[in-house]
């Protein structure tokens, strides 16, 4: 019998719902969630989505009292605070911001990801602006030379917000942009991530083929 008492409106393409997913493998709270899979675009978004979050983005959670938990920054601090071990999000001190800047900046990258998909997937060909898609594509860039610098110490010190944002950061560029060959620029944070992605909970939760 099941003993789930939260539904996560999913995708298993969405990276950000991967977050959440990871964040239940590693704190072993997986069976506490039923996945509602669900499939959107802003140009033509779900309806139970919508009457769960305004904003109609995925991951949502509804919890056991019917309460809703949107976006997935909101929901891994929730889940981060339902179980019993080392937090995933240190509680406070300076690592709690640094770790959580260094989260943010996983949740930028994949914005300026997301962004390029639909304008380039969603978007009439004629409507593509070159210059819009630079500047999201440089953001990219920025980020993945920051983490390059954090690799070797900073996200090898421990799997956690920020480690757990940039693996599945990594794990999207992967999967949407597969020719962008950003593991010889950024040869630290590869050999980074080719460890991190062999965790139970990354393996587990890959994007689909
Ligand atoms: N800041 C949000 C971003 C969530 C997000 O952009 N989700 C995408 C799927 S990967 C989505 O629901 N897009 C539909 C839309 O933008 O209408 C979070 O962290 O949860």
């Amino acid at each position: 019998m099941s003993t789930a008492t939260m539904t996560l409106f999913h995708n298993t393409a969405s990276p950000f719902v991967r977050k959440v997913l990871v964040f239940l493998h590693e704190t072993g709270q997986l069976d506490r969630v039923a996945l509602e899979t669900v499939a959107l675009s802003p140009t033509s978004p779900n309806a139970a989505v919508i009457a769960n979050n305004p904003a109609g983005k995925i991951p949502a959670l509804r919890l056991a009292d019917g309460a809703l938990l949107h976006d997935s920054r909101v929901i891994v601090d929730y889940i981060d605070h339902q179980h019993v071990g080392e937090p995933l999000i240190p509680r406070d001190g300076a690592s709690r911001w640094r770790r959580l800047t260094l989260a943010s900046l996983a949740d930028a990258l994949l914005d300026a990801a997301l962004l390029i998909r639909y304008e380039t997937f969603s978007r009439p060909q004629e409507k593509h602006w070159a210059d819009w898609l630079d500047g999201q594509q440089a953001k990219i860039i920025r980020a993945l030379g920051e983490f390059e610098e954090a690799a070797s110490a900073e996200l090898a010190s421990r799997f956690d917000v920020a480690s757990i944002g940039v693996a599945c950061a990594l794990g999207y560029l992967d999967f949407r942009q597969p020719n962008l060959a950003w593991r010889e620029q950024f040869p630290q944070l590869a050999a980074w991530y080719a460890e991190v992605s062999q965790r139970p909970s990354m393996l587990a939760t890959q994007p689909p083929v």
